[in-house]
């Protein structure tokens, strides 16, 4: 698909000192991961503040469990696609690239991203509920062998290791956002932008000089606030940008 603005985001892509790409569910959507919000999304048949909130964990451990480990066991079973793919060829031939990414799943890691910024952490990953002190653990196993699981360190309940709605995030991978906002190029792709602070990092990044491109086959909240918004979806776009093709 020969079209001008893909060789003129193109040559942004090659020609930038420095490139930031946020991800959203959408980029994992075509691996056959509901989005949150979308006409399937998880939140549709989930309410936020039913499961992803420590109050509701403090509640209800097991149900809050269920749901996590029913997403573990659909994501196990998905594939990354072109979209993530892509992002994996960019970390690894441009030399400045970080990818900054709201998604829990690990489909940028297994497709080859390395240094990915997990901006709402890992399903993948436990950290004790009791905050005895073990630094959070890796724990893929499908199933766990059982729920709720147990810190290793000191019996106590394990919860997934990742942000719920009203906790921070984690200090240390908002200071490496930090530096990967001094970027000229910034692209947001496959996000509502309906979260935050996730969805203010665009501002960040325009307000120190970056371009800022959206992707996405519908409108968000942040195509008013970015130079170009792309309408497409991450998978076929994001091909393109590196090797436009004849
Ligand atoms: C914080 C957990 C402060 C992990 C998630 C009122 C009450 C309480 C809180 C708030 C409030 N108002 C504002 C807040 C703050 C709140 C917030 O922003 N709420 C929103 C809903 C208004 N934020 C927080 O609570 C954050 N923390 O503020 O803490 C604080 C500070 C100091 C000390 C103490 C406290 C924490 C936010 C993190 C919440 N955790 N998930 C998990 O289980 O996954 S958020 C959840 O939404 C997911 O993590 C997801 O990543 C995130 C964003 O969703 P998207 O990725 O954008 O997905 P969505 O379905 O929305 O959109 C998909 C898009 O893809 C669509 O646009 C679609 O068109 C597009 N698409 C589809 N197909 C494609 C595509 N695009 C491209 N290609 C395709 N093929
Ligand atoms: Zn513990």
């Amino acid at each position: 698909m020969h079209d001008p603005s893909i060789s003129a985001l193109s040559l942004r892509l090659q020609r930038a000192r420095r490139i930031t790409v946020l991800t959203g569910a959408g980029v994992s959507a075509p691996s056959g991961i509901p989005t949150f919000r979308g006409p399937q999304g998880l939140w549709r048949s989930h309410r936020p503040e039913d499961l992803a909130t420590p109050q509701a964990f403090g509640r209800d451990p097991q149900l809050v469990w269920e749901w996590y480990a029913w997403r573990r066991k659909h994501i196990a079973s998905c594939e990354p696609n072109a979209g993530h793919v892509a992002l994996a060829r960019w970390s690894q031939v441009l030399p400045c690239f970080t990818l900054i990414t709201q998604n829990v799943d690990g489909l940028h890691e297994r497709a080859g991203t390395s240094g990915v910024l997990r901006f709402h952490g890992s399903i993948w990953h436990l950290r004790c509920w009791d905050r005895c002190g073990i630094e959070p653990w890796r724990d893929d196993r499908v199933p766990l062998p059982e729920l709720p699981p147990r810190c290793p360190a000191c019996g106590g309940l394990a919860r997934p290791d990742v942000v719920w709605f009203g906790e921070p995030i984690d200090h240390r991978v908002l200071d490496q956002c930090q530096a990967a906002l001094d970027c000229d190029l910034f692209i947001v792709a496959g996000t509502s932008s309906v979260v935050y602070p996730a969805a203010g990092l665009l501002d960040v990044a325009a307000a120190r000089g970056a371009f800022t491109v959206e992707i996405n086959p519908e409108a968000t909240d942040a195509s008013s606030r970015v130079n170009l918004s792309w309408r497409g979806p991450a998978e076929q776009v994001l091909p393109l940008l590196l090797d436009p093709g004849p």
